[in-house]
């Protein structure tokens, strides 16, 4: 178990101001959120170095409970905001928190784009197949044949995979793990801090009142049973027969590439490049 307790995760909460919090009774975010605490814990970095941007949702609202550096923007906008701060502030661990909607709807554009040029900051998408926040419309990641406030009749289109997004679009570190995974949770939001460029961590998430009640998933913690049984972890993958593996999602890092340049490295170079140049032309 984690070495991190529960006073810690305390430390790290704007109680005073912000609680109770929005999330509905069983929704999952709130589990993410202790895991992505413990892990800046264990890494021991100083609150003040920490920046976390969101978009607009359910799981945006997290940057709204914690004691950081935060800033809870525009839908579907955390990326090209934390950019800036990320050219601006180079030093600080920038945490983009967003949501399937979020990152892959509205912001589809801004989230492939920052994984090609590799920026620097870890970006958790936490996937709950649906737009949570504004009532259960489908999002690009719901399931084919699910149902939504959006599509009564059955979804037609068929859902995104976000790591393979992210892959596809150039960022070097994916990974994906549940939020019944907890303590994965955590050591993968380790890992993609870690990781200097852009890090895609999808955490699938249970909505049990908005998506899980319109698909008949039952309550949340069969939802989360659900999340436990249909997912393998990528070092047992090649230790099972196919038939295992077969329709499960696999949960761990899938992709780590620590030899592509990273953005604001470069930037940082182009503005000393062009200054030495103007002051040799003065
Ligand atoms: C420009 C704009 N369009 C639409 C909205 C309405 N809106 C708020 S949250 C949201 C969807 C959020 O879905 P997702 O990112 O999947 O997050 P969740 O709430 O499920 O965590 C939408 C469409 C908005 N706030 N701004």
């Amino acid at each position: 178990m984690s070495g991190v307790s529960q006073k810690v995760v305390h430390q790290y909460l704007r109680h005073n101001k912000k609680f109770p919090n929005v999330w509905c009774a069983g929704c999952s975010i709130g589990i993410v959120l202790g895991s992505v605490i413990r892990a800046i814990a264990e890494l021991q970095i100083p609150k003040d170095d920490i920046m976390m941007v969101s978009g607009i949702g359910c799981s945006s609202r997290m940057p709204v409970y914690v004691d950081f550096n935060s800033l809870h923007t525009l839908h579907g906008r955390p990326i090209p905001f934390a950019t800036g701060i990320k050219l601006f502030k180079p030093h600080m661990k920038v945490i983009v928190i967003t949501g399937d909607g979020d990152a892959t709807a509205i912001g589809g554009n801004h989230f492939i784009h920052g994984a090609r040029r590799n920026i620097d900051m870890t970006v958790i998408v936490i996937n709950n197949n649906i737009y949570g926040m504004t009532g259960g419309q489908y999002s690009p990641t719901t399931p084919s044949g699910d149902i939504a406030t959006t599509c009564p009749h059955g979804n037609i289109d068929p859902p995104f995979d976000i790591c393979q997004l992210a892959i596809g679009a150039g960022a070097s570190f994916v990974a994906r793990t549940t939020a019944f995974h907890s303590l994965e949770t955590q050591n993968l939001v380790k890992d993609a801090i870690n990781h200097s460029g852009y890090s895609v961590l999808e955490v699938l998430s249970a909505c049990p009142v908005i998506y899980g009640r319109l698909n008949k998933k039952g309550n949340a913690s069969r939802m989360m049973e659900h999340m436990r049984d249909n997912s393998i972890s990528i070092k047992a993958v090649d230790k099972l027969p196919a038939e295992k593996v077969e329709n499960k999602v696999i949960r761990g890092i899938l992709k780590q590439d620590t030899n592509m340049p990273e953005f604001t490295a470069r930037y940082t170079q182009l503005v000393e490049s062009l200054r030495e140049k103007a002051d040799k032309e003065a």
